[in-house]
């Protein structure tokens, strides 16, 4: 099990953390996401076997926010 902090940015509220969390949790190998509007940054636990960073950016992005 691997974790990433992500610098996510274009979140404002609760809401917003809730679509990031339902999008990253919804891919394969991910086991938990906790997102921070206010630090701008989503933290990741995911299996390396079967994601990766690209992957949950890319879920992230999907949703219109930001990744560093
Ligand atoms: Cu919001």
């Amino acid at each position: 099990m691997a974790t990433i902090v992500l610098q996510v940015t274009g979140m404002k509220c609760g809401g917003c953390e809730n679509t990031v969390k339902t999008a990253v949790s919804a891919l394969a190998g991910v086991a938990a996401v906790t997102p921070s509007f206010k630090a701008n940054t989503v933290e990741v636990d995911y299996d390396e076997a079967q994601t990766d960073p690209e992957t949950i950016k890319q879920a992230i992005q999907g949703k219109g926010f930001a990744v560093a």
